[in-house]
C-alpha cells in the first residue's frame, strides 16, 4: 500500500485574530509549493477543499469576545469537512487562517478520533476563556474550548464532537502565558514545555515525552502548530510575534521527529500572516515544515 491522501482544507479567516492578514495564508502557503512538495513525497494530494464564511450567519450569545458567530460559521463548516476527510481515511491538513480555526479541526476529528492525543505548537497555550480572554480575540481560546473549559462547547460546533482530554494535550514552544492560563495548566494537569524546558532539556527529547504523553493511549494524533512558535527571526510573518523561540532546526527537528514517530494523523497549520511577512519567509517555512512534518529528509 502505498502513501495515504493528504486532504489540504483552505481556511481563509482571519477575525479570531486581532488584526487583520492571516486570511491570506491558506493561498500564500500554495502558492509557494505545498501541493508539489507533498506530491514529490509520494502522497495523493486534494487540495480542492476550501471553507468560506456563509453571506448568512446564526447568532450566538454575545460575551466580550469579538466575532464569535463569524467563527462558529467556518468552524461548523471546516469540522463538516474534517470528519469527512478523515472518515475517507486520508490525513486532514488544515490551513489556516488565525488559530480560532483550530476548534472547527478538532470538533470535526473528534468524531472520528474519540480518544485523540494533541500537540500543540505554539508560543502562545490558547487556553483563555470568555471571561479571562484579556483581548476578546477568539484565537486566544481554542485548546480551552477543545477542553470543555469554555461556555463555547465543541458539541454546538458540529453535534457528536468529542472534547479532548487534559492528559492527552501536550503544549510545545509557551513564553507567553496569561496569568489565568498558567492556573488552568496547573490545576488541569496539562503538560506545557515551555521555552525554558527546552532550553533544559532539548528539542529531540521534549519531542519524544509529547509524542509519548498525547501518543500513548490515544486513537488519533492532531499536531496544531501556529507559526509564532518559531522564533520572530526566522517567521516574521504573523500577529503575535514573541522573542525567543524555536529555531529554525529545533522547529523542523520537531516536526522530523513527530514525522517518523508515524502517529500523527492530521494537522493544522496557522497564524500565517503574508501581509506581515518579509520576502514570504513565513510562507516558505511553513510549506518546508509541513515537508518535514510528512516525510522529508535531508539524505
Ligand atoms: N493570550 C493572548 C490572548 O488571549 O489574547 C494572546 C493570544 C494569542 C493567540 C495566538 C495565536 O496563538
Ligand atoms: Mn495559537
Ligand atoms: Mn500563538
Ligand atoms: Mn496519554
Amino acid at each position: 500500500m502505498g502513501q495515504p491522501t493528504i486532504s489540504i482544507i483552505s481556511v481563509p479567516f482571519g477575525y479570531g485574530a486581532g488584526r487583520p492578514g492571516s486570511e491570506q495564508g491558506p493561498d500564500s502557503i500554495l502558492k509557494f509549493g505545498l501541493v508539489k512538495k507533498l506530491e514529490q513525497l509520494g502522497y495523493d494530494v486534494d487540495a480542492g477543499r476550501r471553507i468560506q464564511l456563509p453571506s448568512s450567519l446564526t447568532p450566538y450569545p454575545t460575551t466580550r469576545m469579538k466575532h464569535v458567530d463569524q467563527v462558529m460559521a467556518v468552524c461548523s463548516q471546516l469540522a463538516r469537512e474534517a470528519a469527512s476527510a478523515a472518515s475517507a481515511g486520508s490525513i486532514p491538513l488544515m490551513l489556516g487562517g488565525d488559530h480560532s480555526i483550530a476548534m472547527g479541526s478538532l470538533a470535526g476529528l473528534s468524531r472520528h478520533y474519540p480518544n485523540m492525543g494533541v500537540i500543540w505548537v505554539d508560543a502562545h497555550s490558547d487556553l483563555n476563556t470568555e471571561i479571562t480572554s484579556p483581548s476578546g480575540n477568539m484565537h486566544g481560546i481554542p485548546l480551552a474550548a477543545a477542553l470543555g473549559l469554555t461556555q463555547l462547547k465543541l458539541t454546538q460546533i458540529l453535534p457528536g464532537a468529542v472534547q479532548l482530554k487534559p492528559e492527552n494535550c501536550v503544549i510545545i514552544g509557551a513564553r507567553d502565558l496569561d496569568r489565568d492560563e498558567k492556573t488552568l495548566i496547573r490545576s488541569r494537569g496539562i503538560t506545557c514545555f515551555t521555552m525554558y524546558e527546552i532550553d533544559r532539556l532539548g528539542i529531540e527529547h521534549v519531542v519524544q515525552e509529547a509524542l509519548r504523553i498525547a501518543g500513548t493511549g490515544t486513537d488519533g494524533l492532531h499536531v496544531s502548530f501556529d507559526i509564532d512558535s518559531v522564533d520572530p527571526f526566522e517567521a516574521p510573518g504573523t500577529g503575535t510575534p514573541v522573542r525567543g523561540g524555536l529555531s529554525y532546526r529545533e522547529a523542523h527537528l520537531a516536526m522530523e521527529l513527530m514525522s517518523e514517530s508515524g502517529l500523527i494523523t492530521s494537522a493544522d497549520m496557522v497564524e500565517v500572516n503574508p501581509s506581515l511577512d518579509r520576502n514570504n519567509q513565513t510562507s516558505k517555512l511553513a510549506v518546508e515544515l509541513l515537508g518535514s512534518l510528512f516525510g522529508s529528509r535531508i539524505l
